[in-house]
C-alpha cells in the first residue's frame, strides 16, 4: 500500500468538498489476495452461509438475514468478525490495521494514531436486481429542520470519524454525493428530491457528483455529506466500506457504530496477525470497547 498524496491538501479537500480520493492506494499485490478471498465471501454470503448481510429493499440497519435468498444482498457486514467463514480472513484484519491507511485517518482527523477508535468494517456488493438507496446523511434524519441538520453538523468534536470505501475492482460507480453538503442544511429544493423518492420519482441532484473508483482506489468521506447509493445488477461491485473513529467523538458515534451490533463480538477478535501493528489495534479496540456493548443504543434512521 503507498500513497504520495500530500496529508494537508487531502485535509482540505476532506473540509471543502466532504470527500476525497485516493488513487491507486492498494498494490495489484494485495489486491489479488483480497480479490480471491472476497469472491469467495461473497458467494458464501449471497447462499445464506453468512449472517450478517444487508438485504434487498432494506437500507438501514438492522437487516434480515433469513431474506438473503430470496431478496438478495448488497453488503456483507463484519469483515473483522472472529468467526467470518474464510480461511483468510486477516486478510481484512490487516487491511483495517494497515498503517498507511491508519495514518491518512489520523491526518484526516488532525489526531495522534492513539486517539483512534475501531469502528466498522463492512462490504458492499452488486445486487441480483438495480436499485438506490434514498439521499441521506448517515446519523442525521431526513425530518430534521435546518435548524436541528446545522446542529448536528457544526457540533464540535461530536461525531469525529472518518469513512471510506475501497474498490477491489475496476469501474465503482455507485456512490453519489453532493460535495460540500456535509457543513450546511439542506436546500429546499434537494427536500423535494429527496422527498419524491419516497414517491417512487428518482430525480438528479442539482450538483451531484458520481464518485468513480478503480481498482485499488479509496475515497475518504463525511458520512453526513448527503449521498445515495445507486446499484446496478450485473456491475461486478466488491468495496470495502470502513469507518475510524476519534476518541473525543465517540459519544456521538456510538450509536452510528454500535447499531451495526460490532458490540456483540470485538472483544474475540484475535490480532495476532499484526505483529508491529498490533499493539495499535489493541488500542483502538480498547477505546471502541469503552463507547460500550451497543444493546440499548437504537438505530440513527428507519427504512
Ligand atoms: O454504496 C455506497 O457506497 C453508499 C452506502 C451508503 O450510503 C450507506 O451505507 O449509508
Amino acid at each position: 500500500m503507498s500513497t504520495t498524496s500530500d496529508p494537508e491538501s487531502l485535509l482540505q479537500q476532506l473540509q471543502t468538498n466532504g470527500y476525497v480520493i485516493i488513487p491507486s492506494i492498494l498494490s495489484s499485490s494485495q489486491l489479488e489476495p483480497l480479490i480471491a478471498t472476497t469472491r469467495n465471501l461473497i458467494s458464501l454470503a449471497r447462499q445464506g452461509k453468512w449472517p450478517h448481510v444487508r438485504t434487498v429493499g432494506k437500507q438501514f440497519p438492522p437487516w434480515d438475514a433469513s431474506l438473503a435468498i430470496k431478496n438478495g444482498i448488497w453488503g456483507v457486514q463484519h469483515l473483522l468478525h472472529p468467526n467470518l467463514p474464510v480461511p483468510d480472513r486477516s486478510l481484512y484484519t490487516k487491511l483495517y490495521f494497515h498503517p498507511i491507511l491508519l495514518n491518512i485517518a489520523s491526518t484526516l482527523l488532525q489526531c495522534s494514531e492513539d486517539e483512534l477508535v475501531m469502528e466498522l468494517f463492512n462490504l458492499l456488493v452488486d445486487p441480483p436486481t438495480s436499485f438506490s438507496l434514498s439521499w441521506h446523511r448517515d446519523d442525521i434524519p431526513a425530518h430534521f429542520t435546518p435548524e436541528q441538520e446545522l446542529e448536528v453538523l457544526g457540533k464540535v468534536g461530536y461525531d469525529r470519524h472518518t469513512q471510506y470505501n475501497s474498490s477491489l475492482v475496476d469501474g465503482d460507480e455507485s456512490l453519489v454525493v453532493v460535495p460540500g453538503s456535509h457543513r450546511r442544511a439542506r436546500t429546499e429544493e434537494e427536500k423535494k428530491v429527496q422527498e419524491a423518492w419516497k414517491d417512487g420519482i428518482d430525480e438528479k441532484m442539482s450538483g451531484e457528483l458520481v464518485v468513480k473508483l478503480n481498482k485499488g482506489d479509496v475515497v475518504f468521506y463525511d458520512n453526513n455529506i448527503l449521498h445515495r447509493g445507486v446499484y446496478k445488477a450485473g456491475r461486478e461491485r466488491m468495496t470495502v466500506h470502513g469507518s475510524v473513529g476519534h476518541v473525543d467523538g465517540a459519544k456521538g458515534r456510538a450509536r452510528n457504530v454500535l447499531q451495526h451490533g460490532i458490540g456483540g463480538w470485538v472483544g474475540d477478535c484475535d490480532f495476532g496477525c499484526l505483529g508491529e501493528q498490533r499493539e495499535m489495534a489493541e488500542g483502538m479496540r480498547k477505546r471502541l470497547m469503552e463507547m460500550g456493548s451497543g444493546e440499548d443504543v437504537g438505530y440513527s434512521l428507519e427504512g
